[in-house]
This record gives structure tokens, sequence and C-alpha cells, in this order.
């Protein structure tokens, strides 16, 4: 394994929720570090770009706009074999399925509002840390 970087992103439900502190002591904790963090807005661009490889599936639209329905914490984290090692930190795509003591097995209940996103491979990491910082 090799120190890698990712990139994840805390959805609007986990800021609206208030879960943002809880979830980065969770990845500090795993060894983790933060590079970059930002608050904000994600804009249309960014989320169809993100999100390119679900264009015409039916949650397509949902997932758009739910993502720009309000502020998200944008993160750079860096770590051993960080990208896999987030991914078993947030848990399953669906709360439902997603083991308690992981991110979405602790903070979530639904598929269409599942509190955090993380790149699933060191090249999707690369391309989403393009689209959300410079
Ligand atoms: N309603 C609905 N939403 C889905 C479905 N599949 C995926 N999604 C949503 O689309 C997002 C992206 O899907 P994936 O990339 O396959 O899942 P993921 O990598 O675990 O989630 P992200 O970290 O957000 O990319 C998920 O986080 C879900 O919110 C589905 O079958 N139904
Ligand atoms: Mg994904």
């Amino acid at each position: 394994m090799a120190v890698q970087k990712t990139y994840s992103m805390i959805k609007p439900d986990g800021v609206r929720n208030g879960h943002v502190g809880a979830i980065i002591d969770r990845f500090e904790r795993a060894g983790l570090k933060i590079e970059r963090m930002e608050m904000g807005m994600v804009t249309n661009a960014q989320a169809e770009a993100n999100y390119a490889e679900h264009k015409g599936k039916p949650f397509y639209a949902g997932l758009i706009s739910y993502i720009t329905s309000g502020p998200v914490v944008k993160m750079v984290i860096s770590g051993e074999g960080a990208v896999a090692k987030v991914r078993s930190l947030m848990g399953a795509t669906n709360p439902a399925d997603a083991t308690p003591g992981t991110i979405r097995g602790d903070f979530g209940l639904v598929m269409d509002e599942n509190v955090i996103h993380g790149s699933d491979s060191p090249e999707s990491a690369e391309r989403e840390i393009g689209i959300f910082f410079d």
C-alpha cells in the first residue's frame, strides 16, 4: 500500500444534521490527514461532472438536485490506502444496509441522503479533486 489522496464530501444532510465534527473526528482517529477542507455549495456543473457515470439513471435528477441543495464540506484526505480506508469508514451506499459503526450506518437512513461521498478509486480521486479544488 502507498500513501494516497482521496476526495470526500460531507453531503447536505450530513451538514444540516450537525455531523461535520463527528465525521472529521472519525477520519482523524483512523490516522487519515485532512489536507484541504472547504465548506460551500456544489455547482450544477460540479455535480454533473462528479456523477457523470450515473447520467440517464432514474435517480440522476434527484441526485443532482440533492447534492446542490445546501452547503457541503469538501475535503482532500491523505494516508496509507486512503481511498479504501475512507470507503470502509463510510459504509455501504444504502444506509439501510450500512453496518453500525460506519458513518452511513450511524448517521444515515435512506439511499437518497446518505451523509457522505468518497472516491471509489485513485483515478476517481484525482478526477474529483480536480472538479472541486483548483
Ligand atoms: N435512489 C437511488 N439512489 C442511488 C441508487 N444508486 C446510487 N444512488 C445514489 O447515487 C449516489 C452515487 O452512487 P454510487 O457512486 O454508486 O455510490 P457510492 O459510491 O457509494 O456513493 P457516492 O460516494 O455518493 O458516489 C449514491 O450515494 C446514492 O445516493 C439507486 O439505486 N437509487
Ligand atoms: Mg460513487
